[in-house]
């Protein structure tokens, strides 16, 4: 997979030559090149921003910068047919990036990646991106960052491991995708008891029957605690009885396919 991030903070995606993506990259698993958005000016003092039309606080960074290096970075025409190349453009005004998304965009060619900062990216660069790329306005949450660099470190990393052979072990991302919606177990390591504290008996116990029992009840538990907006998502019809009685138990009515909060 070919990705190109352009921002005019090169050095904020620093990070990415480290860990899981930094050895895919030296495996040649993922072509990734940072460009520095002011290599694309023409002006003296490399300039990138301007005042916002229509008046307000803050700056707007300017169009032709952008269109410069989205051109450079966008490959020859694809008049082979083949399918366009995706530019993300973190926004807080964006679709909220999920892990759908993720799998979705670890199946593409090539991605590009365009950091605003200031008060955005002035408006018509995506609206002539669209006809090279496929242009996804993306958020990373509903909170405020200064710039889409953080947001763009968060979506190489989600949607890098999904990329065949980067993850060391396929095993774990195979588990992932069984989580069926729910948040994941607690886990433990040695040693089996620390500062007075043990880990649960039934994890020491060798009954691999009864450890998947507990895991799943925990995540139930989990998620009622702390993402009660998951449960209601759920479909009933992958709940085992144990599941059902469990979530009763937590104060959920399960009918034939949802999962109802108990008035
Ligand atoms: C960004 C900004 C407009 C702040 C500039 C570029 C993404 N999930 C998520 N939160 N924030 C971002 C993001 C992404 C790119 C940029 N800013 C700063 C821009 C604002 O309007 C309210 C606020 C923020």
């Amino acid at each position: 997979m070919r990705i190109d991030v352009v921002s005019i903070f090169p050095e904020y995606l620093a990070a990415l030559d480290l860990s899981l993506i930094g050895k895919a990259r030296q495996d040649g698993l993922l072509d990734l090149n940072v460009h520095d958005l002011r290599d694309f000016t023409t002006d003296r003092h490399r300039t990138v921003d301007d005042t916002p039309y229509g008046g307000g606080a803050g700056m707007v960074m300017k169009a032709e910068p952008w269109a410069q290096a989205l051109a450079s970075v966008a490959g020859a025409g694809n008049d082979d047919g083949g399918k366009r190349p995706v530019l993300i453009v973190p926004s807080p005004a964006g679709a909220v990036f999920t892990q759908a998304m993720a799998y979705e965009l670890a199946e593409e060619q090539h991605l590009v990646f365009a950091c605003g900062r200031y008060e955005g990216i002035d408006e018509r660069v995506l609206e002539w991106a669209g006809e090279r790329f496929d242009v996804r306005p993306v958020s990373l949450g509903d909170y405020v960052l200064n710039g889409g660099e953080v947001a763009v470190l968060a979506m190489v990393e989600a949607i890098g491991r999904l990329v065949p052979g980067v993850v060391g072990n396929p095993e774990s991302l195979v588990e992932e995708s069984h989580s069926d919606g729910l948040l994941e177990y607690p886990v433990y390591t040695k040693p089996s008891s620390w500062r007075d504290r043990n880990v649960p008996d039934i994890l020491l116990s060798g009954n691999h029957g009864k450890i998947a029992q507990w895991r799943r009840d925990q995540q139930l538990q989990r998620t009622a605690a702390r993402r009660p907006d998951l449960l209601e998502k759920i479909d009933a019809q992958q709940l085992s009885k144990a599941d059902r009685a469990a979530l009763q138990a937590l104060g959920y009515e399960v009918t034939a396919d949802r999962v109802l909060r108990r008035p």
